[in-house]
């Protein structure tokens, strides 16, 4: 029989390939190096500091698995699974930068843009020189994406948008708008866009006032006529096929991600509860602290094995969509439910921005919505089940 590590009950760093391993202690060292030092002071001043993205892109953390003559690293998903969890063990909002950069900017110019759209824009954005943002989401329009609003009326040489998008990550400080419109030109067709800072009509202002996600910066986008060439058109998409195909990597990141930011929170309820005397003897030498113990421990364990399988699929190109909602609905949910649990454990002290546990269960509120909320991946699930859709 083996022994048992009850930092990794399965086993999980052997399967991983020696890169994997390389690039997984590379951002781990960033994000406990650099990340988490700034991370409370970023919180509380709701700050992103625009330099983690030039940092990350030295790293190679940015578009990790775009092609190396675009920039990018030529990794596999687990790999982007990996750094994903250890970028949200610090914070959420950092992930969420990095996860909107990769597979929600780069992914969609990579696979639906010209050869000249690729060399423009790739290098720049893995380089973190340039920050991208995606609109898909509308005022009226969250979960029901085919409701938008935005239009791309045809104009000569090019097409005009007007439209407003909402809950955008990173849009204020956005250098590329990857948005979505229906285009008339296209009877309607949800077509993708690539927007720059500096067009007529084109603002992002800043969403003032989140209590979650404070260390991301979200915003709107507002199209006020903007006026944009044929080039701006991604041409090898047509319908919510191509921002969805965008979503599926970002999904699939988020269920690495919530792991890893599970694994802080049961890490940190562990050694507290080790330290932490009560009653004459320590909190973790009681029934019930080991019970709540033993209970994050395994849905880690089971949430990072399926992301693991559901990575390894990716790569070998048999993953679905539905597999992907159930890691992010269940890795998500369970990741929110482990972070509550921790802060309970941390009594009064579970409260305070200086044990990171409250602030790692309001950010997991935020990737329990955003990219699909619960419920949808549950209807998108019930849809596949019966073959009937209940949205
Ligand atoms: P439906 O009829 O199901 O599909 C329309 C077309 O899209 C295709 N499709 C997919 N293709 C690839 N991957 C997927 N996952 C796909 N899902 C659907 C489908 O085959 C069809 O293609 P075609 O060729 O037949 O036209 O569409 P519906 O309108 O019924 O959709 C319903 C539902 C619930 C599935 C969908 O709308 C949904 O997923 N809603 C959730 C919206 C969402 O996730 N928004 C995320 C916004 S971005 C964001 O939150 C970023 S936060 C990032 C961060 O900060 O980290
Ligand atoms: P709604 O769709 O209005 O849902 C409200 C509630 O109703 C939810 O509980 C939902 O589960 C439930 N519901 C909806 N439909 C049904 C149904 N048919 N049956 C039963 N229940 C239902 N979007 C982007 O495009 N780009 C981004 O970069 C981005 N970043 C974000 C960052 C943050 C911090 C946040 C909070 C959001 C971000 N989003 C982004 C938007 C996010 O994807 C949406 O908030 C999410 O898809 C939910 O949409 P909604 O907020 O409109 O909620």
């Amino acid at each position: 029989m083996g022994r048992f590590d009850w930092q990794d009950p399965f086993g999980l760093d052997g399967e991983l390939t020696d890169e994997e391993r390389m690039v997984r202690d590379a951002a781990r060292d960033y994000a406990q190096g650099e990340l988490l030092p700034r991370v409370t002071s970023a919180y509380l001043e709701e700050r992103f500091d625009r330099e983690i993205m030039a940092e990350m892109g030295t790293l190679g953390l940015l578009g990790p698995t775009i092609p190396e003559t675009y920039g990018g690293a030529g990794l596999g998903y687990v790999a982007y699974g990996l750094v994903a969890r250890e970028v949200e063990r610090v914070d959420s909002g950092y992930r969420s930068a990095m996860s909107v950069q990769s597979s929600l900017v780069m992914h969609p110019i990579h696979a639906y843009g010209s050869e000249e759209q690729r060399r423009k824009y790739l290098p720049k954005l893995a380089s973190g020189e340039w920050v991208g943002c995606f609109g898909l989401t509308e005022p009226d329009a969250g979960s029901d994406p085919a409701g938008m609003r935005t239009r791309a009326e045809k104009i000569d040489g090019g097409y005009r948008i007007t439209g407003a998008k909402m809950w955008i990550t990173n849009s204020p400080i956005a250098d590329v708008f990857v948005v979505w419109a229906k285009s008339d030109a296209h009877d309607g067709a949800i077509r993708g866009f690539v927007l720059e800072r500096g067009m007529k009509g084109l603002t992002s202002p800043k969403i003032e006032g989140k209590l979650s996600l404070r260390a991301s910066v979200t915003g709107e986008i507002v199209m006020d006529g903007v006026e944009v060439g044929e080039d701006a058109l991604l041409p090898n998409v047509q319908g919510l096929k191509g921002p969805f195909g965008c979503l599926n990597r970002a999904r699939y990141g988020i269920a690495w991600g919530t792991m890893g930011a599970a694994e802080a929170c049961f890490h940190a309820a562990r050694q507290y509860t080790l330290d932490r005397h009560q009653f004459g003897r320590p909190l973790a030498a009681t029934q019930l602290v080991q019970l709540k113990l033993a209970n994050m421990e395994t849905e880690i364990a089971l949430g990072l094995q399926a992301a693991l399988r559901c990575g390894r699929m990716f790569d070998a190109g048999t993953l679905s969509p539905e597999a992907i909602s159930i890691i992010k609905r269940n890795n998500c949910g369970k990741a929110l439910e482990i972070a509550r649990v921790a802060r309970d454990m941390h009594g009064g002290n579970g409260i305070s921005a200086e044990f990171h546990v409250i602030r790692h269960a309001i950010n997991l509120e935020t990737v329990n919505t955003y990219e699909g909320t619960h419920d949808v991946h549950g209807l998108i699930l019930g849809r596949a089940i019966t073959g009937i859709a209940a949205f």
